[in-house]
């Protein structure tokens, strides 16, 4: 293990124990997207793609009175709609949508949209949304539990979205980690430390090796530094409230 490992896992471990102590109560979040993914097998499209919710209790609870939609960053409106009645997270927390093996629901290969656009979570039922380009609900606050509005690189639409579904912390790169899109391909993108940071709050979002199911990874040490500087920012805050 080179040093600066050495140097990254001592900070994570500062954040942990910084953290320590100033947990909030468990709360429901998007966990993990993966938009753009590899194409095995050859001439597939994206046939990885996955949403992960997770809540931080850890524990299998019900989504019953939930439902997952997904805005268009082109003219950012509802283009898919799940309700979550019947389903549960996993026995430690998770719940994956997507066509990723092992989907609690499944979702058809190619159809999460490569950014900007949006995964939303609310509490509501799939009647209360419209889809479409141009007739779909608009991006909203009303019951929005948690969102993410994610880019694939040089994306240029999506504007105005993260501001219609409150979000800070800005608009997070599935390519952020040297922008190219065979990297992106390769690289989800989550909240890490795992389920960490506010609903609505994208400053703990980094770029990592897809984990739906299970706990967020991260695959560069810078990557991992900027996370656990992030993680250290969020404890000072928190103290300080
Ligand atoms: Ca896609
Ligand atoms: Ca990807
Ligand atoms: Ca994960």
């Amino acid at each position: 293990m080179k040093l600066h490992r050495f140097a990254t896992l001592a900070i994570l471990i500062l954040a942990a124990l910084a953290c320590s102590g100033t947990q909030s109560s468990a709360a429901l979040l998007i966990n993990e997207v993966d938009s753009d993914t590899v194409n095995i097998p050859m001439g597939a499209t994206d046939p990885l793609e996955f949403i992960e919710i997770y809540d931080t209790s850890g524990i299998s609870v019900p989504l019953d009175g939930y439902v997952m939609v997904l805005f268009n960053g082109n003219g950012n409106r509802a283009y898919r709609v799940d309700d979550l009645d019947g389903f549960s997270t996993s026995a430690t927390g998770y719940f994956v949508a997507g066509a990723v093996p092992g989907a609690q629901l499944a979702i058809p290969v190619n159809t999460i949209q490569n950014g900007v656009d949006a995964v939303a979570l609310y509490l509501g039922n799939a009647a209360d949304f419209t889809i479409g380009t141009t007739t779909g609900t608009l991006a909203n606050t009303t019951n929005l539990v948690d969102a993410i509005v994610y880019k694939t690189g040089a994306d240029v639409d999506g504007v105005g979205l993260d501001g219609l579904l409150g979000i800070t912390g800005g608009v997070v790169d599935e390519f952020g980690r040297d922008g190219l899109a065979a990297t992106g391909a390769i690289d989800s993108i989550g909240r890490f430390p795992n389920g960490s940071g506010a609903a609505r709050n994208s400053t703990t979002w980094t770029f990592m090796v897809p984990s739906p199911g299970a706990s967020n990874g991260v695959p560069e040490p810078s990557s991992m530094l900027l996370a656990a500087a992030a993680a250290l920012a969020m404890c000072a805050v928190r103290r300080r409230q």
